[in-house]
């Protein structure tokens, strides 16, 4: 069987961009399968597919793989000459911590501010947690600009996990008008600019879905 990922709704499904992007954006093929989230039969077909029931899932004929971040980990693993994290061993421990960070908090910027393609606003930040939470990310871009600059445009130079596991704080950030500084702002676009993502945002904007819950 070739590469398979299973994906939600491209409008709103932050963790099924990320390894969609990966695989993109590293030129590896798949295909792609998408199941429409809360609809009355879509745990039933999530199910068939990932133990969790969750989106985004990925099987070939060697393994199947859930959850964002351990399929990411896989395609680094079956695809080295890819370069899906950073080759050098200092930049790699870095990359896994802020990617880890990344998935396991921040968690105001995932309730307050959902990923929504179709979205365009200019979000009131009125809380101090919150204001912690987009300045962390602020931080974390500009350290990671500011250090490897002349490696190329992303956190570390060449497109790594890492940046498939922000590309949708990028997306919200730009949704809702979160203001960051001019380092943070310049990487955003440099995501932005991306044919993959462009491609993402396009088909997200065109779904006709609408899940409530998601929207503000
Ligand atoms: N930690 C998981 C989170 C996966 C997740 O929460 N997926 C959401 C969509 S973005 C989902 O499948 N929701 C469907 C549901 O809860 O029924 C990962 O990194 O993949």
């Amino acid at each position: 069987m070739k590469n398979h990922l299973v994906i939600g709704n491209k409008n709103y499904s932050s963790w099924s961009l990320r390894p969609w992007l990966l695989l993109k954006v590293k030129d590896i093929p798949f295909e792609e399968e998408k199941i429409y989230l809360y609809r009355p039969d879509s745990k039933q077909k999530l199910k068939q597919y990932s133990p969790a029931g969750l989106v985004p899932f990925f099987q070939n004929s060697e393994v199947k793989v859930w959850d964002s971040l351990a399929i990411c980990e896989y395609l680094a693993e079956a695809y080295p000459e890819k370069h899906c994290w950073p080759q050098e061993l200092q930049a790699r421990a870095l990359a896994r911590s802020i990617s880890a960070e990344m998935h396991s908090g921040f968690q105001l910027i995932r309730n307050q501010l959902p990923m929504n393609c179709r979205q365009k606003m200019n979000f009131q930040v009125d809380s101090d947690e919150l204001r912690m939470e987009i300045n962390r990310v602020n931080s974390i871009w500009q350290d990671c600009r500011m250090h490897y600059q002349d490696k190329g445009d992303f956190l570390f130079g060449e497109f790594s996990i890492a940046d498939a596991m922000f590309a949708p704080v990028v997306l919200r950030f730009n949704s809702y008008g979160i203001e960051v500084g001019s380092v943070a702002r310049q990487y955003m676009q440099n995501i932005l600019n991306l044919k993959a993502i462009q491609e993402w945002i396009e088909e997200g904007i065109a779904e006709k879905p609408v899940i409530e819950q998601a929207e503000i």
